[in-house]
């Protein structure tokens, strides 16, 4: 009870300085609209984690606001939570923080200083460490964290996913694909000589994505070899382009693009010279038909609105952190996609199936570092 009075009065003092001037806390400002943001650390444009993370948070607040309506007769008892309690409606607002990472930490501390926002929701690896400095500058602002992982402070829930089942998929399907008859994959080429294109390194770059990459391309063939090439930014489609026809001169018949809209480059390149591509994070196989062999996904969108409906109803855990994978829905491997049963022979679509069945039954076990 006493938590819950005093984020009532938290918000209280919220609306008033916004809407009535702080002239203290009336009946009639418990009716406002409850603001929270989401700030996306990049652009939205060809990066699925964020488009996903907005378009999630929106199902949330849509859902969360038709209950809202009719005075919350339609929430469950013991649904209301500090947050939303006395709101009318929930109000979401969408930041780019733009691609100058060097500004994300002033721009995010700008957004909680507003006040209006009693929920900020974000996504990817380096976001806790900024948020983390702000937490007791912004007692009264709530942090949820995609993609990122921190435990122990009680303003920030982060929930992260399994990469490396996600990139060990990949680098198993990338180097099967590599060795198949060239007959079937009319751009393979003898050698098991891979090529993974990253926009920057960072830890989980490093530590977990191209690691497990090379672990599941030599689970697959154990000679396989895998080049890696850095972009720099997250946008350069012009240097995608020349690291992947340096890749590709060099031998590589698979690349696997991790790097925003630069991976619109190694697009271009794959249609110009012919070679394959694996693709990341969302289902991308019509991006280009024939050429994108596999798509392994996150369920981003999914858990951005599960993760926002908790935050609003009050029961996400602040201070834990959460990894999810295969087993719990949130990594997957697309079998379904008609583009992925043109493009890849039965062969290896069969030893993908079983692989992903291995991982979901914990036959084989792919723990995240
Ligand atoms: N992924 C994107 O798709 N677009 C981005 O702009 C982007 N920026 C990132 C910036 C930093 C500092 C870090 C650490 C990661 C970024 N990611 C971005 C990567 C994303 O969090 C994730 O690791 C990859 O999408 C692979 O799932």
């Amino acid at each position: 009870m006493k938590k819950s009075f005093s984020f009532g009065i938290g918000i209280c003092f919220i609306v008033s300085f916004l809407s009535l001037g702080f002239v203290g806390c009336k009946a009639e400002a418990k009716k406002e609209a409850l603001e929270i943001a989401v700030f996306v650390p990049g652009i939205m444009a060809d990066s699925p984690v964020y488009s996903m993370l907005a378009a999630g948070v929106q199902e949330a607040v849509d859902s969360v606001n038709s209950r809202l309506q009719d005075g919350g007769s339609a929430l469950e008892p013991g649904e209301y939570s500090p947050l939303v309690e006395g709101s009318k409606e929930v109000l979401v607002t969408i930041l780019e923080a733009g691609t100058n990472q060097a500004e994300w930490s002033n721009k995010l501390t700008a957004l909680a200083a507003t006040g209006k926002y009693a929920l900020i929701i974000t996504s990817n690896p380096s976001m806790p460490e900024i948020i983390e400095p702000l937490t007791t500058q912004f007692p009264q602002v709530k942090f949820v964290v995609l993609d990122g992982f921190l435990e122990g402070n009680n303003n920030i829930a982060t929930i992260r996913y399994n990469q490396r089942e996600q990139a060990y998929l990949t680098g198993y399907i990338a180097a099967l694909v590599s060795t198949a008859n060239p007959q079937e994959m009319k751009y393979a080429n003898p050698e098991a000589h891979l090529g993974f294109i990253a926009a920057q390194e960072y830890p989980v770059m490093n530590e977990i994505l191209l690691p497990s990459f090379i672990e599941g391309a030599q689970a697959a063939v154990p000679e396989a070899k895998v080049d890696f090439r850095i972009v720099g930014n997250w946008y350069d489609a012009t240097k995608g382009a020349e690291l992947a026809r340096s890749l590709y001169n060099s031998g590589v018949d698979v690349i696997l693009p991790i790097c925003g809209g630069a991976s619109q480059g190694v697009i271009a390149a794959a249609k110009e010279l012919g070679f394959y591509i694996t693709w990341f994070d969302e289902d991308g196989f019509d991006k280009a038909p024939g050429y994108i062999v596999s798509s392994s996904v996150m369920a981003q969108k999914k858990m951005a609105k599960e993760a926002t409906e908790k935050a609003l109803l009050g029961i996400i855990e602040y201070g834990k952190a959460k990894t999810v994978g295969i087993e719990d829905g949130y990594i997957d491997f697309v079998q379904d996609n008609p583009l992925y049963i043109e493009t890849v022979p039965e062969s290896i679509r069969t030893k993908m199936a079983a692989l992903v069945d291995d991982i979901k039954t914990g036959n084989l076990l792919l723990p995240s570092p």
